[in-house]
């Protein structure tokens, strides 16, 4: 298919509901559930140690040193499925990335909190390229104080591609909350391009 926009104030979303054909989702979903380096990784909250409800893992150039979560990533090497994933995205959407943090919600247990990609590497206005492969899971935006705007969800069906631009960090957060359905895993492919430290 191709990318519409998703017409919201302050917000420059483009999104294809069907950017990869279904059979090349699924197996896609199942070569990356077991080539990626996956963590479960903890965050410091009130002074404890909170593993995160999710599995991440976090590939790149090797200048893509990232601070997420108040957690620091060194990049991994990028697996020969990913470097090919990087350049099809990059054709599509006309923007540069080079690194990608991959998240994998096991079942409707995990999730992600409300925040915004709004991290100092990535610049003012980044462009974040948000592919997911399995269970359709529901995305959740939020304006952010000082926009007057309704709050909306869409649903990221396997195989979708959805661009986030320009001003939308600034102006929105966005979450993927938990699911009482009995639904199978999904993984998430975000696209960025971090600033190098020099
Ligand atoms: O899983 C998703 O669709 C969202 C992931 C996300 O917001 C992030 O990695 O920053
Ligand atoms: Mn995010």
């Amino acid at each position: 298919m191709a990318l519409l926009p998703l017409l919201r104030p302050q917000a420059d979303l483009l999104f294809d509901p069907a950017f990869m054909p279904a059979p090349e989702a699924d197996a896609l979903l199942a070569q990356l559930t077991a080539e990626v380096g996956w963590e479960q990784r903890a965050i410091r909250l009130f002074g404890q140690e909170i593993p995160q409800p999710r599995l991440t893992a976090w590939y790149g150039d090797a200048a893509a040193r990232y601070t997420y979560s108040g957690l620091s990533w060194e990049p991994r090497p990028w697996l020969p499925a990913l470097a090919a994933l990087r350049q099809r995205i990059e054709i599509a959407s006309s923007a540069r990335f080079n690194s990608v943090l991959l998240n994998l919600y096991r079942n409707g247990h995990d999730s992600m909190g409300w925040h915004a990609d709004d991290e100092p590497e990535l610049g003012p206005a980044p462009t974040i390229a948000s592919l997911s492969l399995g269970a359709t899971r529901r995305f959740r935006l939020r304006p952010r104080a000082g926009l007057a705007a309704a709050p909306f969800a869409i649903d990221l069906p396997s195989g979708s591609l959805l661009l986030m631009r320009g001003a939308t960090q600034q102006h929105w957060q966005h979450a993927l909350p938990k699911t009482a359905k009995p639904i199978g895993p999904r993984l998430n492919l975000t696209f960025r391009l971090v600033a190098s430290a020099g």
